[in-house]
């Protein structure tokens, strides 16, 4: 794999900051976007725009075949058994929010548990408090890793969901997707998993891992925003009622009641955004020209490169070293605030994100207000990671 090879197919990585090369290790929050994905939005709005499954002319049939081709893709890509059991959304977001509340109108009884882990995304935490969930949290070491004994003794006969990440955007910790199933199925518990930090650094297997939905977003996989997955198993997906009501998910309307569509077009109320579902199979094509296990390796010798080059900067306190990581590096420099060591870095060039993470339950575990967080794409270089170094080491004199 040459790597200059494919940081030259990513326009903006020649950008610079402030005089710099930009240096972007904010990939958790959303990766570039590589030529081929820009190439399709720019194709599909000078010569294939047109509304999907509706229309009887040329450029519809075009466009719908586009679209559907991505669902296949996307099926391909998490090994679901059937096509229909993948719905587009917005995002992790809307698709952990359809799942909450579909899944709250049929499941709920009034007295609902939801299992979370307590490294979840805010994602994850909030669309089950409005579901009206008490929410259970799985404990974590300060390694970050989940305690599974524990895990096992706050099942109750109210629990409904147990709802965690495959990979945490704070501490990188993989969490024991196999294992957490099957403990939850043998409560008779279903299982959701928040993908979103995951798809784009590992192979994924809905029906290895057993889970019951799977959500993800596009744009941390390289693809365009505006673009999302919720994974469902068919059982469950017939058995939930539809999300939003509007066109495509009907089969018939009258005044006095509505019948549904059949899946997955029950769950994609309205127009979807279909340039960016098309930029989104770009993007898995890009992955898979790479392979994903050749992303793993690439990530895996950076996020070690860096882990051992920034712990020869005195005063670093890094957050999350659990054996199983993705590419994620969140850490304290001495008593400074995670706020000022990202705005000085950004003066040399260099993207990271700093703050909560929109985890602040992980936060409060450690009694931080935030942390720096670097995180690496297949694209970023051992030099990228020297250049944090430096610039650290210029920084962190100037904050003490
Ligand atoms: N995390 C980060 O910088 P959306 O915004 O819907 O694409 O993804 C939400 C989300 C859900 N779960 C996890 C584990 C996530 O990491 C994210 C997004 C970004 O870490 C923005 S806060």
């Amino acid at each position: 794999m040459d790597t200059q090879d494919i940081r030259n197919q990513f326009p903006i990585l020649n950008t610079e900051v402030h005089g710099h090369p930009l240096v972007y290790l904010d990939n958790a929050a959303t990766t570039q976007k590589p030529s081929a994905v820009i190439e399709a939005l720019d194709e599909y709005y000078r010569h294939g725009n047109a509304n999907i499954h509706r229309g009887a002319h040329h450029l519809a049939a075009e466009a719908t075949e586009a679209y559907e081709k991505v669902r296949r893709q996307v099926q391909a890509l998490i090994g679901a058994r059937h096509h229909y059991e993948i719905v587009f959304t917005r995002g992790t977001t809307e698709s952990i929010n359809l799942v909450a509340s579909s899944f709250a109108k049929r499941y709920f009884k009034g007295d609902d548990e939801v299992m979370v882990s307590g490294m979840e995304h805010h994602s994850n935490i909030v669309p089950w408090q409005l579901a009206g969930a008490t929410l259970r949290p799985i404990p974590f070491s300060d390694e970050g890793v989940l305690d599974l004994a524990a895990m096992e003794r706050l099942f109750t006969p109210r629990t409904r969901l147990v709802a965690v990440c495959h990979a945490s955007n704070t501490l990188g910790t993989v969490n024991p997707i196999k294992e957490i199933v099957a403990m939850a199925h043998a409560h008779g518990v279903p299982v959701l998993v928040d993908g979103a930090q995951a798809v784009s650094h590992m192979r994924v297997d809905v029906q290895a891992l057993g889970c019951d939905f799977y959500c993800f977003s596009g744009h941390k996989m390289y693809g365009p925003m505006g673009v999302g997955v919720m994974y469902g198993r068919e059982e469950l997906l017939n058995e939930m009622p539809p999300y939003q009501g509007g066109g495509e998910m009907i089969s018939e309307v009258t005044f006095g009641r509505t019948t549904y569509n059949e899946l997955p077009f029950k769950f994609e109320a309205g127009t979807p955004s279909v340039g960016d579902v098309i930029g989104l199979g770009k993007a898995m094509e890009f992955m898979q020209g790479i392979g994903i296990e050749n992303i793993a390796t690439q990530e895996a010798d950076l996020l070690a490169y860096a882990t051992q080059s920034l712990a020869e900067l005195p005063g670093i306190r890094f957050f999350g070293s659990a054996p199983q990581k993705t590419s994620v590096l969140s850490f304290l420099a001495g008593d400074s605030h995670p706020y000022d060591v990202g705005t000085l870095l950004d003066q040399f060039g260099i993207a990271v994100r700093t703050g909560h993470h929109c985890t602040q339950p992980v936060m409060d575990r450690y009694g931080i207000p935030g942390t720096v967080r670097a995180s690496f794409a297949v694209y970023n270089t051992r030099a990228e990671v020297d250049a944090l170094v430096a610039a650290l080491g210029r920084i962190m004199p100037m904050l003490q």
